[in-house]
């Protein structure tokens, strides 16, 4: 996959995007990110990208000129579906679902905003999709640039050291995935479950599911509304709640 970025501020991504994950999926050969400065892309010689708002209200607005360029330059060589994606609080929220759409595409573009927001032309013109990676607001688009290309490559096959180990993730159907235990068997008077030392596959198939049922009760009850479960898993929820109100009458 390839990924264009244009943004004012090409340095911050040189962290993130030379670590861990990120690097090995671009040493593999499975990430071809470059990043442009659309400082590059303007055209009066005190390269000028911002300008006063029309109307006041303080702050500084991008240009259109300088990026609309800059997404023309990139998309010169690019098949005519690919995604040119603006980061905005106004955006459609980013989630596991989307990250897997975008995985499926052979070029991205991420259009990193900055100052109090960007010419709207920008917006009308080349635009395909607006993502927001949360209601709440940043000094840019780069930081939630960088949350969505971790998350979208992780989806890419060979990226992750198993094959398919995304699908196992949270969030992958629905639901959270439940605890994860390494050695010792005993830490601080706390046991490992037995299950996960027995080796009896089917037991513990049943268990992760349950215990992934149970954290996503405790701690995100909201998605066992949209998620996709069984008559059996049903029950299951009914006999959590039940323990509660059973654990609740104890206390009192
Ligand atoms: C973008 C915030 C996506 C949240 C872009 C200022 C942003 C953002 N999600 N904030 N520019």
């Amino acid at each position: 996959m390839r990924i264009d970025v244009l943004t004012l501020f090409p340095a911050m991504f040189q962290g993130p995007m030379t670590e861990s994950m990120l690097w090995k999926a671009r040493d593999r050969g499975l990430l071809d990110l470059r990043l442009h400065d659309i400082r590059d892309f303007t055209t009066d010689k005190h390269n000028t990208a911002d300008d006063i708002p029309y109307g006041g209200g303080g702050g500084m607005i991008m240009k259109a000129e300088p990026v609309v360029s800059a997404v023309e330059h990139v998309l010169q060589d690019a098949p005519p579906d690919t995604s040119v994606i603006l980061l905005t609080p106004q955006g459609r929220v980013f989630n596991h679902q989307i990250a897997k759409e975008l995985a499926n595409h052979e070029r991205l573009v991420f259009v990193c905003g900055r100052y109090e927001g960007i010419d709207d032309r920008v917006r009308q013109l080349v635009i395909t999709d607006e993502l927001s990676i949360g209601d709440y607001v940043l000094t840019g688009g780069e930081l939630p640039t960088m949350v969505i290309i971790d998350a979208v490559i992780r989806h890419i096959p060979g990226v992750l050291g198993a094959e398919g180990a995304a699908d196992s993730d949270s969030h992958a159907d629905g639901i959270l995935e439940g605890p994860h235990y390494t050695r010792p068997p005993v830490f601080r008077g706390l046991s490992v479950p037995a299950v996960l030392q027995e080796g009896n596959h089917a037991k513990l198939t049943t268990w992760r599911r349950e215990q992934g049922l149970r954290r996503t009760w405790q701690q995100r009850p909201d998605l066992l509304l949209k998620a996709d479960l069984t008559e059996a898993e049903r029950y299951l929820l009914a006999t959590f709640a039940d323990e509660d109100a059973q654990s609740n009458r104890n206390e009192s």
